[in-house]
C-alpha cells in the first residue's frame, strides 16, 4: 500500500489549544505522524511518496472562496492588527445573528469562519493544510489509476472542516477532496466510512444533499462528545441525499463488541449503496487510552476493524484523522491498514 506524506505538516504547530479554560499544548501535534511513520517502516510499508501539489481547481470547487482567502491571510492579518497570540476565534454568529455577513475585522472574521475555539491558526497553518489536502488528493489519484488502496498520512486532519469553517483541528476536508477526485476518476458512487471517535460533521455537511456520496460514521454521542451539535441518528441526509447519511452515536465506555456491531451496520449500508470506491476517515481516537475520547477499543481491535473493512473489496483511500494517545497511534493506525490488506486480497501496490 502506497503512503502519501509531506514534511510540510510541520509548518502547522500551534503553541496553544483552548481546553478547559486554559491554553495547553495541542493534542494534535507534529509528533503524531512521526510515530506513524516509524511504525509503517517497521512493518514494511516502504512505499512512501511526496504528494503532487494541490490542484487549486478542485480546492476551489469544494470550498467557499472567502473561506480560502481567510485561511491564506488570517495569520498576517492577525499580526498586522497587533494581536500577540495565535489566531483563536472568540465571537461567533450564533442563533438569530447574521451568518452571511463576514466582518472586516480579523477577530470577527476568525469567529465567522470557525466552528470551535480549540483550533488555533498560526504562521504555517495554510501551507500545512494544503500539503495535507494534497496527500489525500494524490492518494485518490493513485487509487483512481488502479491501485487497490492508498494511505494519505494527512496532518492536519480534515473531517470537521466544512466548505467554509475550520475547527476540531481541521482546516480543509481531505476526505471530501479524495471523494471528489475518485468521482472524477470514474467512480460513480463513493462511500465514506468515518471511524474517528468524533462525528465527521464537515464531511457530512459537504455531502448532505448528495445521492452519489454515502457518509457513515460511528462516534461519541453528541450529548457527551465534541462536536456536540451534529451526529444524531436522525441526521440521514436531505433531498437527493436522503438515506445516504448514516450516523451511529454511541455512549461513554463503548467497547469493541458494540462498536464492531455498529461498524457492520455501516458496512451493510455501504454494501446496499453499491459504492464503487471507499474512503476511510481513519481516526484511531476510539482507542481506550485516548486522552480526549471515551470509547474502549484495544490495539488488536483496530486490526479486526481493518479486516472487516477489507472484506468490502472496494478500492480504498485511507485518510488519517484523529488519534491522540501518541505512543500507540502508530500501532493502532497501521493495524487497521494491515487488517485491511489481509482480507482485501489486493497486493501491496
Ligand atoms: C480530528 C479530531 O479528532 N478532532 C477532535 C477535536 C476535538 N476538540 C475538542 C476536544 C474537547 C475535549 N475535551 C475533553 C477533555 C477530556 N479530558
Ligand atoms: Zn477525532
Amino acid at each position: 500500500m502506497r503512503v502519501f506524506f509531506s514534511e510540510q505538516h510541520r509548518l502547522h504547530f500551534p503553541q496553544g489549544e483552548l481546553s478547559g479554560g486554559e491554553l495547553i499544548t495541542p493534542y494534535e501535534r507534529p509528533s503524531r505522524v512521526e510515530y506513524i511513520l516509524r511504525r509503517l517502516t517497521e512493518r514494511g510499508f516502504s512505499d512512501v511518496e511526496e504528494p503532487l501539489p494541490i490542484d487549486p481547481v478542485a480546492l476551489h470547487a469544494l470550498c467557499d472562496a472567502g473561506y480560502l482567502r481567510f485561511l491564506e491571510t488570517a495569520w498576517d492579518a492577525w499580526i498586522a492588527a497587533g494581536h500577540r497570540g495565535e489566531v483563536i476565534a472568540s465571537s461567533y454568529p450564533a442563533r438569530r445573528m447574521q451568518t452571511n455577513r463576514p466582518p472586516r475585522d480579523i477577530e470577527g472574521l476568525a469567529g465567522y469562519y470557525a466552528l470551535a475555539s480549540e483550533t488555533a491558526i498560526t504562521q504555517g497553518t495554510w501551507e500545512a493544510a494544503l500539503s495535507s489536502a494534497a496527500c489525500a488528493q494524490s492518494a485518490a489519484n493513485h487509487v483512481a489509476d488502479g491501485a487497490g488502496s492508498a494511505f494519505a498520512l494527512c496532518r492536519p486532519p480534515g473531517h470537521h472542516a466544512t466548505a467554509d469553517m475550520f475547527g476540531g483541528y481541521c482546516f480543509l476536508n481531505n476526505a471530501a477532496l479524495a471523494a471528489e477526485r475518485l468521482r472524477e476518476g470514474g467512480a460513480a458512487r463513493i462511500a465514506i466510512l468515518d471511524i474517528d471517535f468524533h462525528h465527521g460533521n464537515g464531511t457530512q455537511d459537504i455531502f448532505y444533499g448528495r445521492g452519489d456520496v454515502f457518509f457513515g460514521s460511528i462516534h461519541g454521542a453528541p450529548e457527551d462528545a465534541f462536536p456536540y451539535y451534529s451526529g444524531f441518528a436522525d441526521e440521514i441526509g436531505q433531498g437527493a441525499g436522503e438515506g445516504a447519511t448514516l450516523n451511529i452515536p454511541l455512549p461513554p465506555r463503548t467497547g469493541y463488541p458494540v462498536w464492531s456491531e455498529a461498524l457492520e451496520t455501516l458496512l451493510g449500508g455501504i454494501h446496499r449503496f453499491s459504492a464503487d470506491a471507499l474512503i476511510v476517515s481513519l481516526g484511531v481516537d476510539a482507542f481506550e487510552e485516548d486522552p480526549i475520547s471515551f470509547f474502549k477499543l484495544k490495539s488488536d481491535d483496530f486490526k479486526d476493524a481493518g479486516r472487516r473493512i477489507g472484506k468490502c473489496k472496494l478500492p480504498t483511500v485511507f485518510c488519517l484523522e484523529g488519534g491522540y494517545a501518541i505512543e500507540a497511534i502508530g500501532i493502532n493506525t497501521v493495524n487497521v491498514l494491515e487488517g485491511f490488506l489481509e482480507t482485501s486480497q489486493m497486493a501491496r501496490t
